[in-house]
């Protein structure tokens, strides 16, 4: 007597679903020995099965990306703070002080572009509930200034201008609002909170940044407000899927952990999205998280340092003398985008609408700096050699065919695969022992080294430690 039985052959390990093999067996004898041959071989193949590769880890989206080769964009700190002389308004500004003389946003986008600038990011609300546009949600805005009649938009001008700049919008709205009534009686204000930023992304076309900070306070009648982060990013994707958010949160862009311009040494793009839960949330591993992100985090995260020119966010007389000059711009650079992070710089207008004088004038300098110093790459025309030397390790070395003086180190992951380097050396000969000229962990999108100028012929980048198989780092030197 004849069976046919379907013989069921889990394949485990090769992880593509379960195999059914169709067999003809005479008496049960046969059909046991079949199966232990079909068991015998499975463990074969289990036995000579490719290990399943690791999941995949994070890399950016397109936005992201851009985002990040952006490298610089200015934030504008503007509102009734800036007539009031204060760093935080309690609300009960009269909207009427809102009065720039001169207000030009072509300025702010001309100084913006020819410092090197890619994006300008508005305070369209700051804490203190004043908005700069003419919203639907109060009356509490530039419609009850002397400003163009009440007839201004601030928001308006700065999207224009950069579009003739070729600069990219972003805005900030603030979710602390010391102003409007409903704050604190949680599901009224976070409403109104989504309709005024339902306006802001409908009415002026592509924005390329929503910046989200955490500030929470107590509403006028006691209660702290309870956001709602969740429907607050599912309606930015729905009206500006192009947009990135930041907040300490992401979901697309992390704060940095501090406002001094400093990104840590160790910047990992990839985070623990568990680690961070809402903006504003305060410990020691988020502070970790801000800081240093996560090699083994699971979502793709990269680090915002947002810092100010001066030492307010807002323009104060006063501080005129003490604007950052170009030496310690051009140093924020290096501790901001030379350690894979991107710098949101702000540079506050005053009271005339302006940006000031001197604020221009040393950003200037900073990119006359930089150009000078990023002129001429002394890479581009050696003999270079990658060599994968491991797992987990790699070499490149450049032999630059004379003797030159060195200073930095420009090194550059392909970020669009991911972050894998976690240490590194970098060190030179001029012919005569090898010196170190500089060492780390992360890389990432860029990580620029400054050090002691040295003489050298020929230059070893050793990568020490990866996360995965290594891929090609690339160096430039000055
Ligand atoms: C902080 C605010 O409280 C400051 O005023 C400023 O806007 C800064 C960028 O974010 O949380």
């Amino acid at each position: 007597m004849q069976r046919r039985d379907k013989l069921v052959v889990a394949p485990l390990l090769t992880g593509c679903g379960t195999e059914v093999v169709d067999r003809t067996h005479t008496t049960r004898r046969e059909f046991l020995a079949d199966t232990a041959r079909a068991v015998a071989a499975s463990r074969l193949s289990m036995a000579l099965a490719p290990v399943l590769p690791p999941p995949r880890r994070p890399v950016p989206t397109r936005a992201q990306l851009e985002w990040q080769q952006d490298e610089l964009a200015l934030f504008l700190h503007f509102g009734v703070n800036t007539f009031t002389d204060r760093e935080w308004g309690d609300g009960t500004e009269d909207p009427a002080i809102f009065a720039p003389t001169q207000l030009d946003a072509r300025q702010w986008a001309r100084t913006a572009r020819n410092a090197g600038f890619r994006a300008m990011i508005l305070t369209a609300k700051h804490h203190d509930g004043f908005c700069l546009w003419p919203t639907r949600t109060t009356t509490h805005s530039v419609v009850r200034s002397p400003w163009r009649g009440g007839k201004g938009d601030v928001m308006r001008e700065l999207v224009d201008a950069c579009r003739a700049e070729g600069l990219k919008a972003g805005v900030y709205l603030s979710p602390w609002d010391r102003h409007e009534r409903s704050y604190g009686d949680s599901p009224r204000y976070n409403a109104l909170y989504r309709e005024q930023l339902t306006e802001l992304l409908t009415r002026y076309g592509p924005i390329h940044e929503v910046w989200f900070d955490g500030a929470n306070g107590e509403g006028p009648n006691g209660k702290r407000q309870v956001y709602d982060w969740p429907r607050v990013w599912a309606l930015v994707r729905r009206l500006q899927p192009n947009a990135v958010m930041f907040s300490d949160a992401g979901p697309d862009v992390r704060w940095i952990g501090n406002e001094k311009g400093v990104a840590s040494e160790t910047n990992w793009s990839t985070v623990d999205p568990k680690a961070v839960p809402y903006p504003g949330a305060t410990g020691e591993r988020v502070q970790q998280m801000l800081e240093q992100g996560d090699p083994r985090g699971t979502v793709w995260r990269p680090g915002e340092t947002d810092v100010s020119i001066r030492p307010g966010w807002f323009y104060h007389p006063a501080e005129d003398d003490r604007v950052r000059d170009a030496d310690n711009l051009v140093q924020l650079y290096f501790t901001s985008v030379g350690r894979n992070s991107k710098l949101l710089l702000n540079v506050p207008p005053t009271k005339a609408g302006l940006l000031h004088e001197r604020d221009v004038s040393n950003l200037s300098a900073m990119q006359r700096r930089l150009t000078a110093l990023f002129s001429r790459d002394l890479v581009e025309e050696a003999r270079v050699d990658w060599r994968v030397t491991g797992a987990r390790s790699a070499v490149l070395e450049v032999d630059l065919g004379r003797t030159v003086d060195v200073s930095v180190a420009d090194l550059r992951e392909d970020i669009v695969h991911g972050q894998t380097v976690a240490r590194y050396s970098l060190s030179g000969t001029d012919g005569e022992g090898w010196r170190v000229l500089s060492s780390g962990t992360t890389i990432g999108y860029r990580k620029l080294d400054r050090f002691e100028p040295t003489s050298v012929r020929r230059v070893t980048l050793t990568i020490d430690r990866t996360l995965e198989r290594p891929r090609r780092v690339s160096l430039a030197l000055y």
